[in-house]
This record gives structure tokens, C-alpha cells and sequence, in this order.
């Protein structure tokens, strides 16, 4: 017998129960500053659900979905989130919801009954989640949701992502598969959180559904499906963080391998606000910038020839910011800032270009666009007639 194909799904766990490492350290867990931050998060969630369950109980609040328990999980989501991409939110994940705008009161007023509590886009605007969808009861329809936001992305290039959360009982949905089929298809940068408090009201997670694990029902999409311990906030953040690793891993070897300086996410089809770069002489000293910012930029210009890994064999000259400061984080999750200059700050501004959709020969004349044009017409042609 021949096997047509193996899966395995990945298990990560960086804390045990007791709360003490599995292994070697992430990055994060050396970051104590990060560290105070997500535990002070946890902790004001339970608070404001210890304070949010007494007023159901004495009947000041209606229906409230309880986070008891989820507080690493939902932190965890909140934190590697940024503020561009886009959150689509079952109906208790306030600990993502309070890093994007979304205050305690909203939360009581739309558990109380009163629906401006839900609409982050209208009277709620100027506090953020913006970009947000609102608590979302029918079960399982929010990946839907996500994953249409998702395709929108991915249709106007824009370097987003929409992540959605789900229950294990949500997980027994068509929505939820008709996400997971849509995503894993046309490949589209959506995350999906499965929380699996193993209940989905009174029945168990063993009723719900006859797969081993829940994760490998995004494999059957064609998706990347990690399973993480949910009550370990290093593990969250280790699979959420876990895409811009790889990724960044695959555009330095791009980048390598085409002898290039520079090469943003967005020139490898990959909608994320990442850039890798190395000027050194050598090549031997990479820089990465994650989610990056320029902050300072000189008022003297430089004037350099350009090259582009994605339009090949065009150079021309183009004037530039002579410095710029850029701010971002780093392959290891830290902030930093970092001045530039020649051509370190020319690959700066190039590869911030990319990430808006725009390519250097957009600042050449338009004699000059219509000869490349032609000219790369012509090589596509000679291409095609050669097979
Ligand atoms: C379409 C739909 N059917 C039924 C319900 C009623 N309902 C509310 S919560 C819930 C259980 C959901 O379980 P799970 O997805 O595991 O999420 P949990 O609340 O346990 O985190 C159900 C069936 C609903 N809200 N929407």
C-alpha cells in the first residue's frame, strides 16, 4: 500500500502548568518589559470579568459572556495583532478587544442592551477598532466575515491580515469550513484562532466532533495548522508570531539567492509589513524591519542609480531623502530605531515604496515608463514564444 499523503500537527507549549519553561527561552520570555505588560493585561481582564459576572448574577447586566480562563488566548491575539489588520471577534474576546480601541463600558453597554456598545465604526469611532467587526453571536459566521475581509486585502494589495476567533463548537459549522476552504484556495491572509474551552455550551468537545485534534480541520483546506497551549501566553504568541518568522526566513533567502539589498513582503505576494535588507559589503549582516515607520527624514536629497528585484534589468536614477530614521521591530520582536544613510537609506525609502504599491519607475518620466514598458512587453513575448 502507497500512502497518498502524511499531515502531523505541531503541539507548542513554552510554560508548563506550573508555569516554569519547557525549553529554551523565546525571545519574549526574556523581555521582561512585554512580560509585566501581558500579565498586567490577563489581570485587568479578570478583574473587569470577576467585576462583569457579580452584575449578571445580581441581575444589573443581561446576558455576558464570561472570558474566565481565555485571558492568555485573548492577550495573546490582542498583542501580535496590529492596528491595520482587521479583528472579527465571536462574543467574548475583550482582552484582544481592549488593545484595539474597545473600552469595559462598551463591553457592559452592549451586554446590557444597548447596541452602541457594538458599533466601533459609528458613535465609537474616534476609540479605535476601526477596522474592526463587531461582537459577532451567530455562531461561526465572523470567519466568513474575516475571510471576506481577508480577500479584500489581498484583491487592493494592501499588506493586512484578518484574523477571526472561534469556539470548538464553532468549529462543527459550514461557515467555518467554508472560511478555512476560501483561505486555503486563493490563499489568503487570514488567521484563524480556534479557543477550545472544551464545551461549546452543554455539549462536550467529544460530541461536537470525531477528529483527534481541531487543528487538522484547517490542514484539510490547505492551511498552516499549529495547536498551541491555550493557558500559555508564550505559546500564543510563539505560533501568532510564528508566520512573520518563517517569512522572514523565506524573503532573506530570496533575497540572497537574487543578489539583491532589499526585498519587501509585498514583492512576494505575501501582504504583510515586512522588509529585509542587507548593505553590507560583505552580505553578511542583515536587518529586519517589521511593521515599519519612517519617523525623520533630511531635507538634503541624494541623487543613486536604483535597481528592482521585481522589475529585472531596469536601472535609472532616482532622488531620495539623503537620511531617514526608521522605526520597527525587529526579527526578535523588540522596537528599535535606526538611522540611515547612502545607501542604507535609499533601501529604506525603496522597500517602504513597495509595501504602498509603488515601484521606483514610478518616479521616472513617462518617456522613460513607456520604454520599459515596451521593452519588458518584448521580453515577455520572447519568453513566451520560447516556452
Ligand atoms: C448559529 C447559532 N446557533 C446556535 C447558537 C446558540 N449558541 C450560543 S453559544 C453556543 C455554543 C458555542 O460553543 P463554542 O463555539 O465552543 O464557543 P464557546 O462559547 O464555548 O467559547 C451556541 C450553540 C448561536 N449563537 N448561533
Amino acid at each position: 500500500m502507497s500512502v497518498a499523503a502524511q499531515f502531523s500537527v505541531e503541539f507548542i507549549q513554552c510554560l508548563s502548568p506550573e508555569g516554569a519553561l519547557t525549553g529554551a527561552p523565546s525571545p519574549l520570555a526574556t523581555n521582561f518589559e512585554t512580560l509585566r505588560d501581558l500579565f498586567q493585561r490577563m489581570l485587568y481582564l479578570r478583574v473587569f470579568d470577576t467585576k462583569a459576572i457579580a452584575l449578571q448574577r445580581t441581575g444589573k447586566l443581561g446576558t455576558y459572556a464570561s472570558a474566565l480562563g481565555h485571558e492568555a488566548a485573548h492577550v495573546g491575539i490582542g498583542s501580535s495583532l496590529l492596528p491595520q489588520d482587521c479583528f472579527a471577534p465571536m462574543y467574548r474576546e475583550y482582552g484582544a478587544q481592549f488593545y484595539r480601541g474597545v473600552k469595559p463600558r462598551h463591553v457592559l453597554m452592549y451586554w446590557g442592551g444597548d447596541e452602541r456598545g457594538n458599533n466601533f465604526a459609528g458613535a465609537n469611532s474616534e476609540l479605535g477598532a476601526l477596522h474592526d467587526f463587531s461582537w459577532c453571536v451567530p455562531i461561526s459566521t465572523q470567519c466568513l466575515h474575516a475571510a471576506g475581509a481577508a480577500m479584500a486585502f489581498k484583491y487592493r494589495g494592501e499588506p493586512r491580515v484578518a484574523l477571526a476567533v472561534c469556539g470548538d463548537g464553532g468549529t462543527s459549522k459550514s461557515d467555518f469550513y467554508g472560511a478555512i476552504n476560501i483561505a486555503g484556495a486563493q490563499q489568503l491572509p487570514l488567521v484563524l484562532v480556534i479557543v477550545n474551552n472544551q464545551y461549546a455550551i452543554s455539549v462536550p468537545r467529544t460530541n461536537q466532533t470525531g477528529a483527534k485534534t481541531l487543528a487538522q480541520k484547517g490542514l484539510a483546506g490547505g492551511l498552516r495548522s499549529i495547536q498551541a497551549d491555550g493557558n500559555d501566553i508564550l505559546a500564543v504568541r510563539a505560533v501568532l508570531d510564528e508566520r512573520i518568522r518563517r517569512l522572514v526566513g523565506d524573503m532573506l533567502e530570496t533575497m540572497y539567492a537574487a543578489d539583491g539589498v532589499g526585498l519587501a513582503a509585498t514583492q512576494v505576494d505575501v501582504h504583510e509589513r515586512v522588509i529585509v535588507m542587507d548593505t553590507s559589503e560583505q552580505h553578511d549582516q542583515p536587518v529586519v524591519l517589521i511593521n515599519p515607520e519612517i519617523t525623520d527624514r533630511s531635507d538634503e536629497l541624494q541623487l543613486a542609480e536604483e535597481g528592482c528585484l521585481s522589475v529585472p534589468l531596469v536601472y535609472d536614477r532616482v532622488q531620495r531623502h539623503a537620511r531617514v530614521t526608521v522605526r520597527a521591530l525587529g526579527r526578535d520582536g523588540q522596537a528599535f530605531e535606526m538611522d540611515t544613510e547612502g545607501l542604507s537609506a535609499i533601501c529604506v525609502q525603496h522597500e517602504m515604496d513597495h509595501l504602498l504599491g509603488k515601484v521606483f519607475v514610478e518616479y521616472l518620466s513617462p518617456l522613460k515608463r513607456d520604454r520599459i514598458r515596451t521593452r519588458m512587453l518584448k521580453k515577455a513575448r520572447e519568453e513566451e514564444r520560447a516556452g
